[in-house]
């Protein structure tokens, strides 16, 4: 496969930027060769700069859950292009969406939308110490929900990737603010509620891990966080930034059942432009400046462009909820050609291959994958014309326009694999 087009634009992009990418994992750091610079999409398909054509597993890395340029959302982008960019006032289409939202997701009592995972996490933390008055974080090891500083304690995503512990810039002191522990372990949450219960203002999770490759909740494990946050007085925040509208339309907390004091939504809500959102609890949202005194705001948020585009793509999803069962049943079938030797973790259309044999349910588990074979197989993948996400401690992700010629492709590329 020639890459001469993309690798003489890395050489240009890494004098100018870091690595040559704007976010890590893309730079292929962890499993080496030229990163891929993408000219265009169509579907499950995009092709880059030296014209090679890839099955898409990353879909933008989770928002385009209907493939690249869907028409509806490519229909709805166009129309407010007629009619302004951004005007940094309110417009009606914001509370359609936020109306979706509620809609699909009864938590969401009340809403703020803002422009990235990583500022609703950011968000929602702050209005849950305003509103409890503590000051510790509880979050998990291996879970990553963006790069707010206190949650950059034993994260999951290019922190993992890259083998990045503990970042620096992050004041002592804020780290300081978190407790990192074990995903999935009910007495590691026990014990740090015993230990400092009344101080701990929220425990926030991925309620299916998506950052340290795809972890799914064990058990119970879900309804004990809840309980232990209600019997303490922390709020539970589910960080659906990945699973939002992408395992169940109405994300992690509809398929297990459980109510989050608040959550975070991004990727699909955008339908692969920049928003997300956070919200719960209208006595907590109420807390939200000008309403309340905790403050937060943003120029580009509720952007017109980004509003039309999450809105379409969420109108669409619910007119067609059978989009689920397919998505899930082709994650499945490409699931079933696993190489021998390899763990694998699904739920619905989000899935990881583990190079190992043990059940990966945390990051202790998750940690000893044979990352040299997964990186044998991601290049024997990409050879072939099927894009994974090119770290063994992310999520792939199905989405309705792989189709079944795409699925039987990629079905056969692993089938090759001898590594
Ligand atoms: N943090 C995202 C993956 N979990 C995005 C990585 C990227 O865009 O490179």
């Amino acid at each position: 496969m020639n890459t001469d087009r993309s690798q003489a634009l890395l050489e240009r992009a890494s004098k100018l930027i870091p690595g040559g990418v704007n976010s890590p994992v893309r730079a292929f750091r962890s499993v080496g060769g030229t990163p891929r610079f993408m000219e265009r999409g169509q579907g499950c398909r995009m092709s880059d700069a030296d014209g090679n054509s890839y099955i898409d597993y990353i879909g933008s890395w989770g928002p385009l859950i209907l493939g690249h340029r869907f028409p509806p959302v490519m229909e709805a982008i166009a129309a407010v292009l007629e009619s302004g960019t951004s005007f940094g006032a309110p417009t009606e289409r914001e509370i359609e969406l936020v109306e979706e939202i509620r809609a699909a997701v009864p938590s969401m009592e009340m809403v703020r939308l803002v422009n990235s995972g990583t500022e609703a996490t950011m968000s929602a933390l702050r209005v849950a110490r305003g509103f409890t008055g503590r000051t510790l974080t509880v979050k998990f090891e291996g879970c990553y929900h963006g790069h707010v500083d206190s949650l950059l304690v034993k994260a999951g995503s290019g922190m993992a990737t890259l083998g990045i512990a503990d970042t620096a810039g992050v004041p002592e002191a804020i780290a300081k603010t978190t407790l990192a522990l074990p995903y999935n372990s009910v007495s590691a949450l026990e014990a740090a509620f015993e230990a400092h219960g009344g101080d701990i203002a929220a425990v926030i999770v991925e309620p299916v891990v998506g950052n340290m490759g795809c972890v799914p909740p064990l058990p119970g494990y879900h309804e004990a966080l809840r309980a232990l946050c209600t019997r303490y007085g922390a709020l539970l925040i589910f960080d659906e930034v990945m699973t939002g509208f992408r395992v169940s339309f109405g994300g992690a907390q509809e398929l297990y059942g459980i109510k989050p004091d608040l959550s975070t939504f991004g990727k699909v809500i955008g339908g692969g432009l920049p928003i997300a959102a956070y919200g719960g609890r209208a006595d907590v949202m109420n807390k939200v400046a000008p309403v309340g005194n905790v403050y937060q705001a943003g120029t580009l948020s509720g952007n017109p462009l980004a509003v039309a585009a999450g809105l379409a793509m969420l109108r669409y999803l619910k007119a067609h909820p059978a989009v689920y069962s397919q998505i899930g049943h082709a994650a499945a079938r490409i699931c079933a050609a696993a190489p021998q030797g390899v763990t694998v973790n699904r739920v619905g259309s989000m899935f990881t291959f583990f190079f190992g044999t043990g059940p990966v349910t945390d990051w202790e588990s998750a940690k000893i994958a044979d990352t040299g074979r997964f990186k044998a197989f991601f290049h024997h993948m990409l050879d072939r014309g099927v894009y994974l996400p090119p770290s063994q401690f992310e999520a792939a992700f199905v989405g309705a326009a792989h189709d079944d010629a795409a699925v039987e492709e990629t079905i056969a590329a692993i089938k090759s694999f001898q590594g």
